[in-house]
């Protein structure tokens, strides 16, 4: 694909990432744990487009990191998931998506070890948190999306985008930004939209996968999430949660949780909601969503999180009453900071 006409709102791709990329015969890439649209559309994209006879990219995706929603995504190329030979023989990775390097959805066993080894790691990410935990670094933190930095990647290294990367990039950019409505929708990020829609991206069949339909499973946790909804600092907060027998009951694995935040968010005059989900035994993971004026980036990082300043999450090792108990006193106190 040539540049567009319209290329004045691109972010400037370092000429270090591209150097490094094309360096690599055989990359592992790499995004973050329960991987969302934008991690898979990315490293997805990323890894067909690199994929030839010179170059044979693997996509690090432990076993139960999919979601049942996401799926298809995954279908869409074929990529083959690293496996340990893959992981030895690398001669590089590429984070994408990915905050810190803890976060990266290398598997337990790995993440504890130097999985690197001195081999280059590549971190392009959107999230103002990185750490720039790589040897070459991209952060662009007023993307809507790490999709949408990778288009720019890819027109700059002057890959072809084919039908296929065109619909999985569009996928990351149309639901981090939640369908462009959000504030980190840019004229960049309408742009890349419209690049990849005259390149092929099959909107309509995202639009009904990623926002009209959902399995019954899904539907089911749906249920849950509205029922346990509560509100606090009159009607500002509002949150809710689901524990590890609720989640498996309604037929749904931690790997599905990331979306239910939009029910107590949705609520009017919320300014601030959480959503606690038990996906693992014993382990509470918390999203936030500030809405207006509030931020909750600090908020997460209270608890050792992190993220996007309206956007983020934080993993407590504890069941969700204690979870609840430490984090809904911070959050009302935290809501001070912003008047209505
Ligand atoms: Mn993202």
């Amino acid at each position: 694909m040539t540049a567009s006409p319209n290329s004045s709102c691109a972010p400037p791709v370092p000429a270090d990432v591209v150097d490094a990329i094309r360096a690599m015969n055989s990359p592992v890439i790499i995004s973050h744990v329960v991987p969302d649209a934008d991690a898979l559309g990315s490293s997805l994209a990323l890894a067909g487009s690199l994929q030839s006879d010179d170059c044979r990219p693997t996509i690090a995706l432990p076993i139960g990191s999919l979601s049942q929603r996401l799926e298809f995504l995954f279908d869409m190329v074929d990529v083959p998931v690293a496996t340990d030979a893959d992981f030895a023989a690398a001669d590089g990775f590429v984070a994408l998506d990915t905050a810190k390097k803890p976060r990266c959805n290398v598997g337990k066993e790995r993440k504890e070890g130097d999985w690197t080894a001195g081999r280059t790691l590549v971190n392009i990410d959107h999230h103002a948190t990185n750490t720039c935990f790589g040897d070459v670094n991209w952060v662009v933190g007023t993307a809507g999306s790490t999709c949408e930095i990778l288009y720019y990647l890819l027109r700059a290294m002057d890959v072809t985008i084919t039908p296929t990367t065109a619909s999985l990039l569009y996928a990351g950019i149309q639901t981090d930004t939640l369908g462009f409505s959000l504030p980190n929708t840019g004229t960049a990020s309408l742009q890349a939209g419209a690049d990849l829609l005259a390149a092929g991206a099959d909107i309509a069949d995202l639009g009904e996968r990623l926002l009209r339909s959902q399995s019954v499973s899904e539907f089911n946790l749906l249920r849950v999430i509205y029922r346990n909804t509560k509100t606090e600092a009159d009607g500002h907060i509002a949150y809710s949660h689901a524990n590890h027998d609720e989640i498996h009951d309604a037929g749904c694995t931690a790997a599905d949780i990331d979306d239910q935040i939009s029910v107590p968010r949705s609520l009017d005059g919320v300014r601030l909601a959480m959503l606690f989900t038990e996906g693992h035994k014993g382990k509470t993971r918390i999203n936030f969503r500030g809405s207006g004026s509030v931020t909750v980036v600090e908020l997460a990082k209270e608890f050792h999180g992190g993220g996007h300043t309206q956007a983020a999450g934080a993993i407590l090792n504890c069941p969700i009453e204690e979870a609840i108990e430490q984090v809904l006193p911070r959050a009302i106190e935290h809501l001070k900071h912003f008047p209505p």
